[in-house]
């Protein structure tokens, strides 16, 4: 079985509710940004009356009032996270240990702070710890193939259905219509290898925006041709308890090992001449 073989898309608002539910199958990259963001706070206009009012803490984080009624954000009770509603919702830490939600795992963390522990603990993956079994040397070369393919599907479904969803740019949208409208795409489906790495040969334009947009989604915080762990979760995260070479193809594709990806290793590592992804930065 492979996980990525049929994008599932959900198309929901990054700007709604942090709580998503993310069942195995869900497109990862529109999984909520925001439900891995351990770097920002965003602080807006405080409201009058309840200082807490509109002030937003980071993960794990949440408000509270001082003696000069200024609002500050301190790391939360994690037993005043809500309780699970199922297993989907727990998470594992990358201390291999289950935590209860995301909730729970980002207010834990919050009260390591500052330690060596809690700078190295980050959210693993999706669902509760499992036994992941090693990739061998032959299934990792497998999986830019499927990713690969995965993406561009992603892309093509993405453009089907984006009637007002503005999930992609006009520029966006010019490009994939063209992936789209091309009548030597390999429809989705499940391909042997063979043939993924046959069409990769033959078809290799299309698959260079998929991976370059990827990049995109993810390098939101900031902005800057690199990718953190936190960047990459929203990938990583639910990819993880599906394919199991997940972990060692983002750790090999931090090829300088300065635990980010650059665009260039982000393009080596799918197969792309990173001339041929560096480019669309200019146009
Ligand atoms: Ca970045
Ligand atoms: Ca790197």
């Amino acid at each position: 079985y492979y996980g990525l073989s049929a994008p599932t898309l959900c198309l929901a608002s990054r700007e709604g509710p942090s709580l998503v539910e993310t069942e195995v199958g869900a497109n990862p990259v529109q999984i909520e940004i925001g439900e891995f963001d351990e770097a920002i706070e965003v602080i807006e206009d405080v409201a009058a009356e309840n200082p807490c009012l509109n002030y937003h803490c980071k993960k794990g984080k949440v408000c509270e009032v001082d003696e000069s009624n200024s609002p500050m954000c301190v790391c939360q009770d994690p037993s005043s996270c809500p309780a699970a509603e199922g297993e989907f919702e727990h998470v594992c830490g990358t201390d291999n240990k289950t935590y209860d939600t995301s909730c729970h795992f980002f207010a834990t963390k919050c009260t390591l702070d500052g330690t060596k522990k809690g700078h190295k603990l980050h959210l693993d993956y999706i669902g509760p710890c499992k036994y992941i079994e090693p990739c061998m040397d032959s299934e990792l070369s497998e999986f830019p193939l499927r990713m690969r393919d995965w993406l561009k599907n992603v892309l093509v479904t993405l453009y089907e259905r984006d009637e007002d969803n503005n999930l992609l740019t006009e520029k966006q949208k010019l490009r994939v219509k063209k992936i789209y409208e091309n009548e030597k795409r390999l429809q989705a489906g499940d391909h042997s290898l063979d043939l993924l790495a046959h069409d990769f040969e033959k078809n290799y334009n299309m698959y260079i925006f998929p991976v370059h947009w990827q990049f995109g989604q993810l390098d939101q915080h900031p902005v800057d041709g690199y990718l953190t762990h936190t960047e990459l979760a929203p990938l990583r995260a639910p990819l993880i308890p599906m394919e199991h070479c997940t972990t060692r193809f983002f750790e090999e594709c931090d090829s300088d090992n300065d635990k980010y990806i650059a665009l260039e290793e982000w393009a080596t590592c799918f197969g792309i001449k990173d001339r041929d992804l560096v480019k669309f930065n200019k146009v």
